[in-house]
């Protein structure tokens, strides 16, 4: 024999043992007295034994009811309580020995998490006010590797305020804070929108967004998206609601999976462009959830809807009343 059917043997002989303390306890009472086994509970059986009780309450009838059996308690005040035979207190407490009981089910009994429900955060910064320079500063909030950054690789150290318009310039703005709350919970989707528009004549055509990520040791780590804001439709003087999708970027790539693991977000813009918004939204879906409807959202009155990871976005590059979707 085995080591571990040699467990398992000597298992089945603590149960059938057990049932046998069982049907000694309860002998007493036959089915027809059902109600006073387990007074205002449930009848718990292992096998045709009558093994114990459940009860959603545990006063002074519960307890005199119980009678020396082990009182297995609930993890959570709401919870119910269990009066059961020993040793099978321990099965009660074991999920996987659940199916030697009826009912076959204690979860009754074990505090509940918070509970995860799919839901979406936008984290915001400037305000979508179309530049209007009124109502004072918008400031952005870029991270210190990449005020370094700028300050090591561009003729003009800093960021631009939103709404600022003018020439050479960046643009810069770390988003950060947007890990789950809560177990259960995981990033599913991402995008971000901003207006970028009004630059200079003649210094615009060679300007360009970019998502990355620089560390704090000033080197940028995974994957990055750099795109010429020509290719946003943004003509010069004008403006354009911009939609990414960092699951599905213009250029295939998908920055989520950088993005959970550094928990930050780098956006830019060079050098002759003012940002009036830019709005980062983030879908946390559950363990175990497969997402399959669409995420929309509201952008200048439109509704633009992309989906989860593991579907496709809107068409690449169709043009929307409202801005450009890539
Ligand atoms: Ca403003
Ligand atoms: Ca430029
Ligand atoms: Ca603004």
């Amino acid at each position: 024999m085995s080591l571990t059917s040699r467990r398992v043997a000597r298992g089945l002989f603590v149960a059938t043992s057990a049932v046998g303390l069982a049907v000694s306890f309860f002998a007493r009472m036959s089915e027809a007295d059902a109600d006073q086994i387990c007074p205002g509970g449930q009848i718990i059986r292992s096998g045709k034994s009558i093994v114990g009780c459940l009860y959603s309450t545990w006063g002074p009838a519960e307890q005199a009811a119980c009678n020396g059996a082990v009182h297995v308690p609930p993890e959570s005040p709401e919870g119910c309580h269990i009066c059961v035979v020993a040793p099978l207190d321990a099965a009660v407490l074991d999920r996987t020995q659940w199916p030697m009981f009826t009912p076959s089910d204690f979860s009754c009994r074990l505090a509940e998490g918070p509970g995860c429900e799919p839901y979406s955060r936008a984290f915001e910064a400037g305000v979508d006010d179309d530049f209007d320079p009124g109502g004072g500063p918008e400031l952005p909030a870029p991270s210190d590797a990449l005020l370094n950054y700028i300050a090591q690789n561009y003729s003009y150290p800093g960021s631009r305020d939103f709404d600022q318009i003018g020439g050479d310039r960046w643009f810069a703005h770390t988003f950060t804070g947007f890990a789950p709350e809560r177990a259960g919970e995981y990033i599913c989707g991402a995008r971000l929108v901003t207006r970028i528009g009004h630059g200079e004549t003649d210094l615009n055509v060679n300007d360009g967004l970019a998502l990355w990520f620089l560390a704090p040791n000033g080197q940028a780590v995974g994957s990055g998206y750099w795109a010429d804001l020509a290719s946003f439709g943004i003509q010069n003087g004008s403006s354009q609601l911009v939609t990414l999708d960092l699951a599905h970027l213009p250029n295939g790539g998908n920055l989520l999976p950088d993005l959970i693991a550094n928990g930050w977000l780098d956006f830019t813009v060079q050098d002759d462009h003012a940002v009036d918004f830019a709005r980062l939204e983030i879908d946390y879906c559950c363990e175990d959830d497969l997402v399959v409807t669409d995420t929309c959202f509201e952008g200048d009155g439109a509704l633009i809807c992309s989906q989860s990871p593991s579907e496709l976005p809107v068409s690449p590059g169709e043009s929307q009343a409202d801005g450009v979707v890539f």
